[in-house]
């Protein structure tokens, strides 16, 4: 088995800035990146290759260029968790023990719960951003476009960039535009929700494309099948108390797939809130049951919307309140002092913490009547009181605490 001060499992966007930001400051090879892919993908590029702007390629790095070269890459993906022993397994069985955890694993798609997926992405018409796999395709149906609907979903769950699916059908309808199809075509948005976006200032400005673009919209429509051999799809409406249903005939589908937290995460209860994201505190990303974990990006529960850029917004968060908690600088436990002076030249130099416990800044026993703490009371003191206190440079004796007792504090 192996032992890191800090291991981070996922390397995309927020494990791999985190885990960038900690080997700056912590000792080589102190900090381990679990990843399985070979590939690091900038994923906001790929709106830009559904619509040709970009190639796929430009989008992708290599893993191993990208993981910050003093942390030990585990190629492999993490398979169980064992949050009170504060260890995991990997795919492989090597257990790997950590002090802290971050834990930046993303979202998964799950294409394979629209019936008729992902098999249908192998026929004409069918396409996905969203996927590596299926990204080009964009490109490739739009080109092939003859006459008909092109479709645009958005599924029933939270997704990562939720405006990227309407990216994706403003590119398409310029481009049919562009390529003297747009008369040939019927360009729609069919989305479970029930606004076209979360925030009324964009949502009015993105109504105004709509209407300008000619496009139409089918709130509250859910994809929930897809028949390549009659280009049919098939939506739940999920306002109609009985379920009902209605089929598009598409000439084009674009597919945003239901998103949830990773399976793995969900497999252990006290990870993740209802809905099986990540539970984090919102302010500190600090998890909410086990103070020597933290979460980032879109496995979370952060009730905000997954993006690149939101993880540019908490990383130095989780940064900032990790590598406190790793000084134990980030609450109070209590410490106190009261120096007992037993006469004109004797103390006993009492500190200690909520619990009562004693914590002494010396490795010696201060319960002792000395003479040093008695000097220390009636003359040191004061000018530490006046001189640092006051301007706001004492702290306490915490790190001094520390260094005597190699790190234990106690
Ligand atoms: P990811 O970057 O997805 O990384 C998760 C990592 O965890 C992966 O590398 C995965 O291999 C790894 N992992 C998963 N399971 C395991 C395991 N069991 N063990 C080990 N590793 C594991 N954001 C923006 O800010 N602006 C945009 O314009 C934008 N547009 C987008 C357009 C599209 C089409 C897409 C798909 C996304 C877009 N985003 C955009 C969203 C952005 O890409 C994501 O929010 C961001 O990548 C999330 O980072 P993350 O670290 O949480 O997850
Ligand atoms: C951003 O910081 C970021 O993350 C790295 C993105 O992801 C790709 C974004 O899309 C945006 C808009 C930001 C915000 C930064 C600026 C300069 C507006």
């Amino acid at each position: 088995s192996q032992s890191y001060k800090l291991v981070v499992v996922g390397g995309g966007a927020g494990g791999c800035s985190v885990a960038a930001k900690f080997t700056s400051v912590l000792p080589k090879n102190n900090v381990a990146i679990i990843e399985p892919s070979d590939t690091h993908y900038y994923q906001p590029m790929w709106t830009m290759v559904g619509g040709g702007m970009k190639k796929l390629e430009q989008s992708g790095r290599p893993m191993s260029q990208v993981l910050p070269k003093n942390a030990r890459w585990i190629k492999e993906r993490a398979t169980t968790f064992f949050p009170e022993e504060n260890r995991l397994v990997t795919a492989s069985g090597e257990e790997i023990n950590y002090e802290y955890l971050v834990i930046a694993m993303g979202l998964q798609l799950d294409y394979n719960k629209i019936k008729g997926l992902p098999e249908a992405f192998n026929t004409p018409g069918v396409c996905s951003n969203y996927s590596t796999q299926y990204v080009e395709k964009t490109l490739e149906s739009l080109r092939n476009f003859k006459e008909g609907n092109a479709i645009f979903t958005f599924p029933n769950t939270p997704i990562k960039c939720a405006g990227a699916p309407q990216k994706a059908m403003y590119i398409s309808e310029q481009y049919l535009r562009k390529h003297n199809k747009r008369n040939k075509a019927n360009v729609m948005f069919n989305t479970s929700l029930g606004v076209l976006f979360g925030v009324k200032k964009y949502a009015d400005a993105l109504e105004k494309v709509i209407r300008e673009r000619d496009i139409s919209v089918n709130f509250r429509h859910e994809l929930i099948e897809v028949k390549p051999d009659t280009k049919e799809a098939v939506f739940r409406l999920l306002d109609d108390p009985a379920g009902a249903t209605k089929t598009f005939k598409y000439e084009m589908l674009h597919v945003t797939p239901p998103m949830s937290a990773p399976e793995l995460l969900r497999a252990n209860k006290k990870f993740t809130n209802e809905a099986g994201y990540l539970e984090v505190d919102k302010s500190t990303l600090q998890h909410i049951r086990f103070p020597n974990i933290f979460g980032i990006g879109d496995c979370t529960n952060l009730p905000t919307s997954k993006t690149a850029a939101a993880i540019a917004g908490q990383n130095k968060i989780v940064y900032d309140n990790l590598k406190l908690q790793m000084e134990g600088k980030n609450t109070y436990d209590g410490y106190t002092s009261c120096p007992l002076v037993t006469g004109y030249s004797k103390c006993i130099l009492a500190e200690f913490d909520y619990d009562g416990q004693p914590l002494e800044t010396l490795p010696i026993n201060q319960a002792k009547e000395r003479n040093t703490s008695f000097f220390m009371k009636k003359e040191i003191m004061p000018v530490l009181y006046w001189k640092l206190m006051l301007n706001g440079w004492w702290n306490g004796p915490g790190t001094i605490r520390k260094i005597l007792h190699f790190g234990t504090g106690r």
